[in-house]
């Protein structure tokens, strides 16, 4: 059924429940002088090229190959829409390799026509800390479906993580593939309901008109907690404390440093966005929440072009119970004019969704490790990671 996934070393659905396999690497790293030197080989009139961010135009040549061929929902209504700097954000953080940035462009044409990517990152499995590539905007245009370029590409970004001298990954998908660690479900609360329900994105309750709908989902105007505000570079230090010691409560989940957390959680306009409560009388910081913009085009309506869309990133709670300050993050959403805060059921996040008002999605997110193979499947709640 899997002819490609059949042949890589990821947990097989034939050994779900196999507690006689060990835990861990599946396959031994290889000498690096064993890595293949020469890139695979793709249908000939198609080349490689390594895509420099930097440079606005292949900045520009991404953003538009994503934004007309990336992720849909199953009903084909709405798009991914990642913006230039959203993209120059995921894909640049601490470390990051060029090399692992990589296009296919018609030889003819020049045209690019699919995109991978992976980004250095050490995640903790358990009690180990790995080594990873975290893969994402695995895409291949509409026009060239099918063709079986993508096991190329997953064996290509590969080979050029195994030349870096890194044998696992991370990678989350809305297709099920061998096999997930976990399953998480996407939650979503309107913030705009009127819009929501105008393109299709929800629809009104059972015995529910316009204006009781609106008035569900009102919010304050301002967030409550004494001392919540905006993150800045001076609180990096303090945020990674708070974080990492919150983080260990989870199987899986990322080992961020100070440079990590400034790079993925110090706030960026329009990209991320971070709130802190630092307690008026002694100057400490007890809690945090997070929530990165990621717009969706709404395909073929008259009105509105795109759905303005906040997800729930990392969020902690020391003081301030985790149900406030998640109305606190809904309120600056809300007030920086989100359509919609969505949210996965992963972490703590199960204790706010229903009482917040989020609604179960049509959309889940599995999530997978690559030649890592765990004894057993995490419940989401057990998973303290985030995928872009
Ligand atoms: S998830 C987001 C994926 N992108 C989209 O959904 C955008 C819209 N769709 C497309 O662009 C295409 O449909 C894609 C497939 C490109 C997805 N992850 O070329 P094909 C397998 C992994 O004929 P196409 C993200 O970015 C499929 O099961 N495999 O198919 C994370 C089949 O294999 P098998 C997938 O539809 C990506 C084969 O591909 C996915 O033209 C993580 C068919 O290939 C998927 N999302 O193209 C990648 N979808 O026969 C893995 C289909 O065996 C990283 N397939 O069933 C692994 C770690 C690598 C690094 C390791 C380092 C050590
Ligand atoms: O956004 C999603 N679903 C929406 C829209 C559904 C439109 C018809 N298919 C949804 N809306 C209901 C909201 C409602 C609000 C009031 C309360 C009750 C709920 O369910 C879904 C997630 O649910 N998104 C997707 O399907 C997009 C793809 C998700 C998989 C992503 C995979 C990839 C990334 C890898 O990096």
């Amino acid at each position: 059924k899997h002819k490609f996934w059949e042949t890589q070393p990821v947990g097989q659905f034939k050994d779900v429940g196999d507690s006689s396999l060990p835990e861990g690497p599946i396959e031994p790293p290889t000498p690096l002088s064993e890595v293949k030197q020469e890139p695979y080989n793709l249908p000939s009139q198609y080349e490689w090229t390594t895509c420099d961010m930097d440079s606005e135009e292949t900045c520009t040549e991404v953003y538009n190959l994503l934004k007309n061929n990336y992720v849909e929902d199953d009903e084909n209504m709405f798009r991914f829409n990642y913006s230039k700097e959203f993209l120059r954000w995921a894909l640049r953080p601490p470390g990051y390799y060029t090399s692992w940035h990589i296009g296919v462009r018609a030889k003819a044409s020049k045209k690019l026509v699919a995109f991978i990517t992976g980004v250095p990152a050490r995640i903790r499995v358990l009690d180990e800390v790995v080594k990873m590539a975290e893969i994402n905007f695995l895409c291949v245009h509409k026009k060239l479906r099918s063709k079986r370029l993508a096991p190329v590409m997953i064996k290509e970004v590969t080979r050029r993580v195994h030349l870096e001298n890194i044998w696992q990954a991370a990678y989350t998908a809305g297709v099920v593939l061998p096999t997930p660690i976990t399953t998480c479900q996407y939650w979503h609360r309107s913030l705009n309901p009127k819009k929501l329900i105008d393109v299709g994105f929800s629809r009104l309750g059972a015995r529910m008109t316009m204006s009781r709908t609106i008035k569900l989902y009102k919010l304050p105007d301002s967030p409550a907690t004494p001392g919540f505000r905006k993150m800045e570079l001076c609180d990096v230090p303090a945020v990674t404390r708070l974080l990492r010691n919150y983080l260990g409560q989870f199987a899986v989940a990322p080992d961020f440093d100070e440079n990590d957390v400034e790079h993925w959680l110090l706030p960026t306009e329009d990209v991320v966005d971070s709130y802190l409560v630092e307690s008026p009388e002694i100057h400490e910081i007890t809690d945090f929440c997070s929530f990165y913009t990621l717009p969706s085009s709404i395909l073929g309506n008259q009105t509105y072009s795109t759905l303005k869309a906040a997800y729930s990133y990392y969020n902690v709670s020391t003081k301030t119970p985790l149900l406030q300050l998640m109305n606190d993050a809904l309120i600056v959403a809300k007030q920086k004019d989100f359509d919609v805060f969505n949210a996965l059921d992963v972490m703590q996040n199960e204790t706010f969704l229903k009482e917040l008002k989020f609604g179960p999605g049509d959309g889940q997110l599995h999530y997978y490790l690559y030649n890592y193979r765990l004894r057993k499947a995490l419940k989401s709640s057990e998973l303290g990671l985030v995928l872009l």
